[in-house]
């Protein structure tokens, strides 16, 4: 059985892997092996359907929980897909609540980002289906339904969704057992074994939080693992608590991926943040951890109101067997464009408040959310600078839908924490704190969210829509990207004779690519054909063709349906 394949049955589960580590004979057996065997959800298969019901799981072992959860499964099922494949599901609501699924992280149309004002109504069907554009990385689901997120979400609807791509595949990182997904999620011990959602006054203030942590749905959790590099995909699936993420020997690890993807350059951290919604990829060694110890991922302690900021231990790892996973610390990430703060057309800003019950507890610009208002409007393909301004002595973060974005400031300083680089949707604001990020909205026209992701304080108002106006239609952003599309820089260059072209074709479309020279005469068309989505390249070879030394351009264009959705130009030279 893959495990990735496993459908979890913990106390079964749990016996069964407390018997073979007795057996280890002549290890010695330093740590006590009590808890669970951390679960994987299981993988989303194609064809099948998300329906959501209340139902009993066993997260507890020998106990039922009554979870509001995907196909029975706490976490809801993994999915998995490719950058470049149309995903569809058909998602029903058998919960006697309205619903939706809205993927975090995800570019995705208006009416598939699953957004509170296009619930699916109980008894309901609805099929969500849209390209996957966007980078690989480590992405998410979860409800999105009005007023009742961070109830859905506690009770369990929430799960992954991994996108995968060749650029990714071709770094050589952990991969299989070595590329573990742990989103880790925090419930009351004093309610085991249910997930009651009841939030006091206190918890709408600060957000729901627990005590203990699950890792995967597994309490007490643990892992064994081998003396080598492992891939972590961590997930903050909470309602509210923040972690700071640290390994309890001090073990210190590599950032190499942020919210949306793989950052530009590798970072090295003994301890880091990570807030609800927010997604973080690091490489942990443990090559030259001993054989039978154990070493604990724990969140350490830090200054914030309630039970927010108290340590708290996540799950253990046990350090068992000897393989490899002969995965590697790239030396070198794919390289990310930076926006340039000069070409932001304006700045927004939004001012985070507290107030009463009467005035709205958590407000953005004094409002609270109402469904029916649109409160900013935004044009396609527009640099702007969105500045968060934190009035507040809690934590928000802040979570944009339909974009990726770059941070820019933090605290009034440009001069930003490696960490805060790379793409990301949401953007962690410490008390009285303000965070400046820059935003181009590139990919889809349409009402969009912008929120708090502490779920009690979304469902409290902290919540805008925004509408953005404009066609997604000819131009790119700064990646040379739209709808999945891109025309890469040749390679070599310059050339003598031949250069190699690459690009991506995001939806089945007409493809031509044409080489003109410097006055704009076209030379050649090497490409005109309809191509189905992926990653192309093209030699293009200038022997004997008795052209001068000098700059030429390559010109790719996408079509279909009669419609252009991709213009780009790059400039190559040739050197006899
Ligand atoms: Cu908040």
């Amino acid at each position: 059985m893959k495990r990735r394949d496993f459908v979890f049955s913990s106390a079964v589960t749990a016996a069964a892997a407390l018997i073979p580590s007795s057996l280890r004979g002549g290890e010695p057996q330093k740590t006590p092996l009590t808890g669970n065997a951390l679960r994987f959800p299981p993988v989303l298969q194609p064809g099948q359907q998300l329906t959501l019901t209340t139902t009993n799981a066993e997260v507890w072992p020998g106990q039922l929980t009554e979870v509001i959860a995907l196909n029975g499964s706490y976490p809801g099922p993994t999915i998995k897909v490719k950058r470049g494949a149309q995903f569809s599901v058909i998602f029903n609501n058998q919960h006697s609540e309205e619903a939706t699924i809205h993927w975090h992280g995800l570019l995705v149309p208006e009416l598939m980002d699953g957004q509170p004002k296009d619930a699916v109504l109980p008894g309901a069907s609805y099929t969500y289906t849209f390209m996957v554009t966007q980078r690989a990385g480590t992405y998410f689901y979860h409800s999105h339904a009005h007023h009742i997120t961070g109830k859905h979400v506690y009770k369990g609807f929430a799960g992954f969704f991994i996108i995968e791509d060749d650029a990714e595949l071709q770094l050589g990182l952990p991969a299989g057992e070595f590329d573990v997904p742990l989103v880790i999620q925090d419930r009351r011990s004093a309610n085991i074994p249910q997930f009651t959602y009841q939030p006091a006054m206190m918890d709408n203030m600060l957000g729901y939080m627990g005590d203990t942590a699950l890792v995967n749905g597994t309490p007490d959790a643990y892992l064994e693992i081998h003396k080598t590099l492992y891939r972590f995909r961590l997930l903050n699936g909470s309602n509210a608590r923040i972690y700071n993420i640290a390994f309890s020997d001090n073990t210190p690890f590599t950032i190499i991926g942020t919210d949306s993807g793989l950052k530009d350059e590798t970072v090295q951290a003994s301890s880091v943040y990570l807030a609800p919604g927010e997604r973080l990829e690091i490489l942990a060694d443990f090559s030259n951890h001993q054989q039978g110890t154990s070493v604990n991922l724990l969140s350490l302690p830090f200054t914030a109101p309630g039970l927010q900021g108290d340590s708290i231990t996540l799950m253990r790892f046990d350090i068992t067997g000897t393989q490899s996973s002969g995965g590697v610390i790239p030396q070198l990430l794919p390289a990310i464009t930076y926006y340039n703060y000069a070409d932001k057309l304006r700045t927004r800003e939004f001012v985070l408040s507290q107030g009463t019950m009467a005035t709205g507890m958590h407000r953005i610009n004094d409002k609270v959310y109402d469904m029916n208002r649109i409160d900013e409007v935004v044009q396609i393909n527009e640099l702007e600078e969105w500045k968060f301004v934190n009035t507040t002595n809690l934590y928000h973060p802040m979570h944009i839908h339909g974009v990726m974005f770059q941070v820019y400031s933090r605290g009034g300083n440009t001069t930003l924490d490696p960490k805060d680089k790379g793409w990301k949707d949401t953007v962690l604001l410490f008390p009285n704190e303000t965070v400046g990020v820059l935003t181009k909205f590139t990919d889809h026209a349409g009402i969009f969210l912008m929120h708090c992701h502490i779920l009690e304080h979304e469902d409290m108002g902290m919540m805008i829509n925004f509408r953005i106006e404009g066609e997604p239609t000819t131009s790119t952003d700064d990646e040379g990207r739209i709808n999945g599309f891109a025309q890469e820089q040749n390679y070599p260059n310059p050339f003598n004779p031949s250069t190699v072209i690459g690009y991506t074709v995001g939806r089945r479309a007409m493809v031509e690519l044409e080489l003109y020279d410097i006055q704009g005469s076209l030379i050649a068309r090497p490409v005109s054909r309809v191509h189905e989505p992926g990653r192309y390249s093209i030699r293009v070879d200038f022997t004997g063709q008795g052209l001068p030394s000098g700059m030429y351009i390559y010109r790719m264009k996408a079509s279909a349906e009669g419609k252009t959705l991709f213009v780009k130009s790059g400039k190559m030279e040739y050197i006899k």
